[in-house]
């Protein structure tokens, strides 16, 4: 029998996908609809303490092998939120509440109370790459993922995941602060910040200027920072960052990843996504003689751990 499920820090999956967050999940009602396409789990838009805007349009551009986005964080504020999320938990597929924050403070608080909402984990958004003041802004030095991470475990008692950002010399030293300050896994990797820029009107296309890179071009990164992280820490590495197919989720299962987010994939292919990855990742589990998928977990380590 080959077994697609997957457990992490205690959430039970029935494969290894989850929706990751910032697509299809502004309302509870598209986070259903994706888990009814076969996610095993979803992630739910980042939210904070106070509704915002998000930067001005354009705030999305399409590229050859990828997107690059400048959304600015969008979002009505966790209180308004709430009543999605309880929508969301209906799916009956673990639901990973994101938060974001400005100070160790703001971020417990939201993940107290994000948790109040019935979500099974919190993902900290330590990693957006073009809010001032907020995520990888925050989430690129180490001893301020760590005192994060601390805070936040005080204030809850469901696992608490730190979403990191790639955009830094280290990123197994920021998996290892995570670690330290008591999280319970790392989400790797947030946006590439990138900028494109128009020939013809000689300007930047975001109104922002800058933006975070996603898809199939930044893969190579992602599945290089989970192998990383593998290496530096012991607690579970989710990864994210360009994956469509079964081979790009194996890439980085092997890597050392538990489970694997999706998103900008879902963004250009829609909701089907899931059960496509997930039937490719089966199929290569029977073809290669793998009944489980944790049997695939860091294999492409030297140890095979
Ligand atoms: O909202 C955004 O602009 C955004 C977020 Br929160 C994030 O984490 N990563 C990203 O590329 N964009």
């Amino acid at each position: 029998m080959t077994d697609l499920s997957v457990e992490v820090c205690g959430l039970k999956l029935r494969n290894p996908t989850m929706l990751a967050s910032g697509v299809l999940d502004e309302t509870g009602k598209s986070m259903v609809e994706v888990a009814k396409s076969g996610a095993g789990a979803i992630v739910t838009k980042s939210v904070g303490s106070t509704p915002r805007e998000g930067h001005g349009t354009p705030s999305v551009v399409e590229l050859e092998n990828g997107l690059l986005n400048a959304m600015g964080l969008p979002n009505p504020g966790i209180d308004l939120y709430s009543e999605e999320i309880e929508i969301a938990l209906t799916a009956g597929v673990p639901v990973i509440g994101s938060v974001f924050g400005g100070t160790e403070d703001e971020i417990a608080s939201l993940a107290a109370k994000m948790e109040g909402t019935g979500v099974h984990a919190v993902e900290l958004n330590l990693s957006c790459p073009h809010a001032r003041g907020y995520g990888a802004e925050i989430g690129s030095t180490p001893e301020l993922v760590e005192s994060i991470c601390r805070k936040a475990k005080s204030r809850t008692s469901i696992p608490i995941f730190a979403k990191l950002t790639p955009n830094t010399p280290s990123i197994g030293d920021l998996a290892l602060a995570a670690e330290r300050g008591g999280a319970d896994a790392v989400v790797a990797i947030n946006t590439l910040k990138g900028m494109a820029i128009s020939p013809e009107a000689r300007m930047p296309i975001l109104a922002n200027k800058v933006g975070g890179l996603s898809g199939p071009a930044i893969k190579p990164v992602g599945v290089r920072c989970v192998f990383e992280i593998h290496e530096a820490v012991d607690i579970p590495v989710i990864g994210v960052g360009g994956i469509a197919s079964g081979r790009d989720a194996v890439e980085y299962i092997m890597a050392g990843a538990s489970a694997v987010q999706i998103g900008t994939a879902v963004w250009m292919h829609g909701p089907g996504i899931f059960s496509k990855v997930s039937g490719e990742v089966l199929k290569f589990m029977k073809e290669n003689s793998y009944s489980k998928v944790k049997d695939m977990v860091g294999v492409a380590h030297a140890d095979g751990r």
